[in-house]
C-alpha cells in the first residue's frame, strides 16, 4: 500500500497517521507527472491529494481512507468503544472536515488574499469553540481514553494552529478552549505527533522557501 500526496497537506497526514496509530508506516510521494496528470487521474478523478493505492485499488479522500484502513490493517481500533463512542470520534472527524479545515484554508492563502484574514479568524476562534463543546469532558485523546479516526483528522490541522502562530496569534485561540489546549499539547507530545509535527514543520518549510526567495 501507498498513499499519493504530500506531507504538507493535512488530508494527506490524516491518512499516514491512521496507519501509523495501527502501527503501520505508509510509503508516501508525490505522483510522477503531479496531480492532474492524465495517470494520476485515472486512479483518482478528483485530482487531488491523497489517493490510496492497495494493489491496483485506488482510494481517494481522507477520511474515506481512514475508514479503509481501520477496516484493513491490523493494530489498535481507531474506532473503539460502543456505537456512541464510534460516532462521536466521527462526528469530530467530520467537524474538522467540514468547519476547522475550511476555517484555515484563508490563513493559508494569506499571502494571496489578505483582506480575507480577520474573517477566517473570527471563524477559526467560533469552530474551536464548536469543537470544545461537542468534545465535552477532556479525555486523554480527541475522543476518548485511545486515539482514534478524531486524533488522525484533527491533529495535522492543530498543527497549522502552531505554524501560523507567529504571524497571526492562531495557537493563541486555543486559550479560550482549555480542553483543547491540553489535548493539543498532549497529542503533539506523543510519539506521532512529534514524528508529524516534524514532517509537516519540514514540507512547510520546503513549501514557503521558493515564496521567501
Ligand atoms: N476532501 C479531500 C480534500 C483533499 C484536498 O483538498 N487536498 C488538497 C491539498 S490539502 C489538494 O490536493 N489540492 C490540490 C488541488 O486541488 O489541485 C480529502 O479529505 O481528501
Amino acid at each position: 500500500m501507498r498513499v499519493y500526496g504530500s506531507l504538507l497537506s493535512p488530508y494527506v497526514m490524516r491518512a499516514v497517521l491512521a496507519a501509523r496509530l495501527k502501527g503501520h508506516d505508509l510509503p508516501v510521494a508525490m505522483p510522477e507527472g503531479g496531480l492532474k496528470s492524465p495517470a494520476y487521474l485515472a486512479m483518482n478523478p478528483i485530482g487531488k491529494m491523497p489517493c490510496l493505492a492497495d494493489g491496483d485499488f485506488h482510494l481517494p479522500e481522507s477520511a474515506v481512507i481512514a475508514e479503509y484502513l481501520e477496516e484493513v490493517l491490523e493494530g489498535p481500533s481507531l474506532l473503539p468503544g460502543d456505537a456512541k463512542a464510534r460516532a462521536k470520534a466521527r462526528l469530530l472527524a467530520r467537524f474538522a472536515d467540514l468547519y476547522l479545515a475550511p476555517a484555515l484554508t484563508p490563513i493559508f492563502r494569506a499571502r494571496d488574499n489578505p483582506e480575507a484574514v480577520p474573517a477566517a479568524l473570527e471563524a477559526l476562534s467560533n469552530a474551536l469553540g464548536q469543537l470544545e463543546a461537542l468534545r465535552g469532558a477532556d479525555t486523554a485523546w480527541a475522543a476518548g481514553d485511545t486515539p482514534s479516526l478524531a486524533d488522525a483528522t484533527l491533529m495535522p490541522v492543530f498543527f497549522f494552529l502552531d505554524a501560523f502562530d507567529g504571524t497571526f496569534g492562531t495557537a493563541k485561540l486555543l486559550d479560550a478552549h482549555p480542553g483543547l489546549k491540553a489535548w493539543w499539547a498532549r497529542a503533539r507530545a506523543s510519539d506521532e505527533g512529534r514524528r508529524m509535527v516534524a514532517e509537516q514543520g519540514a514540507a512547510l518549510a520546503a513549501f514557503m522557501a521558493p515564496k521567501a526567495a
